[in-house]
């Protein structure tokens, strides 16, 4: 299993009266420093098999809840298959993530200790071919001119798959360094190849991180699509907006943890840190 690997000390405003944060890093700074020039970093071992196995009971439990018949997660042509927004307000369960020490510290050691989390899934079938999304990339909020004061939304989305990540259920496509500068617009319906595109095959409970801005895509599903479960937990540094698509749950379960967590929980759910 991974463990940390070396402590990282930050002082913050470089006020000596505030403690500093000290943070158990879960990756080499080689690894580190691959994140930050080449945008990625894999992983294939984030999960246990009890952790993939309670992770895929709830993901599949919020998917039955908001499925409904007029569901339009097939029609989609740029982006198929099921979405769920807002996770740790819907199920339990997703909390295993929320402190989740193989990811959290690394979104640290590259954003800064104070970062705020959010947690999505993408969901594609059993039996329905050509299930895919266009290439894309998250933070699409970088004004060209660029602004010579303009700041850069640095973000972290960590992939993780729930199942086997093969040619039938569709591999990850991402293009390294495309997360350094404005970069030049991605059009609609894009599912060409790219030059320099890496293509991931990952076993259930692997992942990669990803800068917020680099391309990529999820691969279209073969004939014999098998279930494919993706869990997208995205940290920016707590003074970001945290913006997820869809409404938050009225009276979601992390109205609970507002009132009773840990300093660091109301950091991780975007209250405080800042
Ligand atoms: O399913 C995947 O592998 C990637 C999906 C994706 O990029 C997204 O949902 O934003
Ligand atoms: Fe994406």
């Amino acid at each position: 299993m991974l463990a940390p690997v070396y402590t990282q000390s930050f002082q913050i405003g470089g006020d000596a009266r505030t403690p500093a944060r000290e943070v158990e890093v879960y990756a080499t700074p080689q690894e580190i420093d691959q994140l930050v020039g080449e945008g990625y970093l894999v992983r294939e071992n984030f999960l246990s098999p009890e952790q993939i196995e309670c992770l895929r009971g709830a993901v599949d439990e919020v998917a039955a809840r908001e499925r409904t018949d007029d569901s339009d997660f097939m029609k989609s042509q740029r982006f198929s298959g099921q979405f769920l927004r807002h996770l740790f307000d819907k199920h339990r369960a997703f909390w295993e993530l929320l402190k989740f020490p193989p990811t959290v510290s690394v979104a640290r050691a590259v954003l800064g200790p104070a970062v705020q989390s959010r947690l999505s899934a993408r969901i594609t079938f059993p039996d329905v071919p050509n299930q895919q999304t266009q290439w894309h990339y998250h933070e699409r909020t970088i004004p060209n001119p660029l602004p010579p004061l303009f700041v850069f939304p640095h973000s972290l989305d960590v992939l993780i798959y729930l199942d086997d990540l093969t040619d039938e259920s569709g591999p990850v496509a991402l293009v390294p360094r495309t997360h350094i500068g404005a970069g030049s617009p991605l059009k609609e319906y894009d599912f060409s190849e790219k030059e320099g595109q890496i293509v991931l095959r990952l076993p259930a409970g692997g992942g990669v991180f990803i800068h917020n801005n680099l391309w990529h895509r999820g691969m279209a599903s073969g004939s014999k699509a098998t279930m494919r479960r993706m869990l997208a937990l995205t940290y920016s540094s707590c003074w970001l907006k945290n913006v997820n698509d869809g409404k938050p749950p009225e009276n979601g379960l992390t109205q609970e943890l507002l009132q009773t967590g840990d300093s660091e929980t109301l950091e991780l759910l975007g209250v405080g840190g800042y």
